[in-house]
């Protein structure tokens, strides 16, 4: 791209005017170090107006690898026999919890395959909902569910029990690729039980699934269309090949692309959290999501809970790398720092506020 081009798209973003299209796919059709490094920059000063130097720790808890579902991108899909799948009780789920609390996260989120155990029996949730509830009074700490696609009665009655966010991902906006990536699951379903979640006060997290098959434009077309949706929180992350999967053989990305697009999701969503997951390239990969504009890092895994990851199923688990103790230092490179549990609860309120009158402004740490 011209030098004067780059300039103009970057100054247009500095000033928070909303980028094209067209400005958007320039952006993400960069492919020299230099340039990244420059959009990098510009992402960071806007993360810096809006966050200024504090990051949020999400801690993770996927307590349920079975799954009803055959997405083809996910090694906990249902018809891969070969990986042996795990439950936890409520009660292991709080002590994980618990222990995550104490390390200094600021978020519990409690994940699950889509578990036919809770998914294909009447109330087969009641039992989760009270845990959230328990969970919520004993910690006091927000917490993030992410169980697929629940019914809206579930959804209230996890909102009623104190949960604050909703993630459910699209992973991309192109129906074409969805079909391919989500087989037999309906787009729009998954797409209006985020919008209801949004109205019954949840935040919502919408996320992209980056090298299966995305294009430039499709990205593009996402990046606008979780602008438009007002998700509170948006991420990517990096298809990471699986094992026994129908995508095992795809081949690895390179993490250029991952970094370009979370800092583009900066430029056009400044005042959003974005997540810098340990769960594609673990801790070695946190230095350059951060350095791109992330301003969350999730994925934070206590070792010996036995416990698994998404995209990582045990990297960086075992040996304690996704804990906070080892995070820490890779802020302090950056020039970041942790918030405190206070700031992050403030900002959620905020957000909370903001989302019934816009009138009342936005939120800025610190
Ligand atoms: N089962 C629920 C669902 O699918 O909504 C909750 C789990 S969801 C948070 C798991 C997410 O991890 C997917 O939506 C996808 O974005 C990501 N993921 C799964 N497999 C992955 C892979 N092989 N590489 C990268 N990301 C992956
Ligand atoms: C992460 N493995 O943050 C988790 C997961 C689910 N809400 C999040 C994809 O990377
Ligand atoms: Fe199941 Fe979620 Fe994996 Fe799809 S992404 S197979 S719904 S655990």
């Amino acid at each position: 791209m011209k030098v004067s081009k780059l300039d103009e798209i970057l100054k247009k973003a500095e000033q928070e005017t909303l980028l094209s299209h067209k400005e958007i796919l320039s952006l993400l059709s960069i492919s020299s170090q230099n340039e990244l490094d420059r959009v990098t920059l510009a992402a960071r000063k806007l993360r810096e107006r809006y966050f200024q130097h504090k990051v949020f720790f999400y801690g993770f808890v996927y307590f349920s690898t079975y799954c009803r579902n055959n997405c083809t991108f996910c090694l906990y899909r249902k018809s891969n026999q070969s990986y042996p799948r795990y439950r936890k009780t409520c009660e292991e789920i709080r002590s994980t919890a618990q222990r995550l609390v104490d390390s200094g996260v600021h978020l519990l989120d409690l994940t699950m395959g889509e578990d036919p155990l809770y998914h294909n029996s009447k109330n087969g949730f009641r039992d989760l909902v009270q845990m959230v509830r328990d969970l919520k009074r004993e910690t006091r700490t927000p917490i993030m569910i992410s169980p697929g696609v629940v019914s809206e009665e579930v959804l209230w009655e996890f909102k009623e029990a104190g949960a604050d966010w909703y993630a459910c991902y699209q992973e991309t906006h192109n129906k074409t690729l969805y079909n391919r990536l989500r087989i037999d699951q309906s787009y729009d379903e998954r797409m209006n039980r985020k919008l209801s979640a949004k109205e019954m006060g949840y935040l919502i997290e919408e996320g992209l699934l980056a090298g299966v098959g995305d294009s430039n434009e499709d990205i593009a077309d996402s990046i606008l269309m979780m602008k438009k949706l007002g998700a509170d929180q948006v991420r990517v992350m990096t298809f990471v090949p699986q094992e026994n999967t129908p995508l095992a053989d795809w081949g690895t990305n390179s993490q250029f692309r991952e970094l370009l697009i979370i800092a583009v999701m900066r430029l056009v969503m400044p005042d959003r959290l974005i997540p810098a997951s340990l769960d594609v390239d673990g801790l070695k990969g946190l230095d350059k999501r951060l350095n791109s504009g992330a301003n969350v890092i999730t994925s934070i895994i206590p070792p010996s809970s036995g416990l698994a990851g998404v995209s990582q199923s045990s990297l960086d688990i075992g040996d304690g790398n996704r804990t906070v103790e080892k995070i820490i230092p890779v802020l302090k490179i950056n020039h970041l720092e942790p918030a405190t549990q206070g700031e992050y609860q403030a900002w959620v309120k905020s957000r909370q506020a903001f989302l019934t009158n816009p009138e009342r402004g936005g939120f800025k740490c610190g």
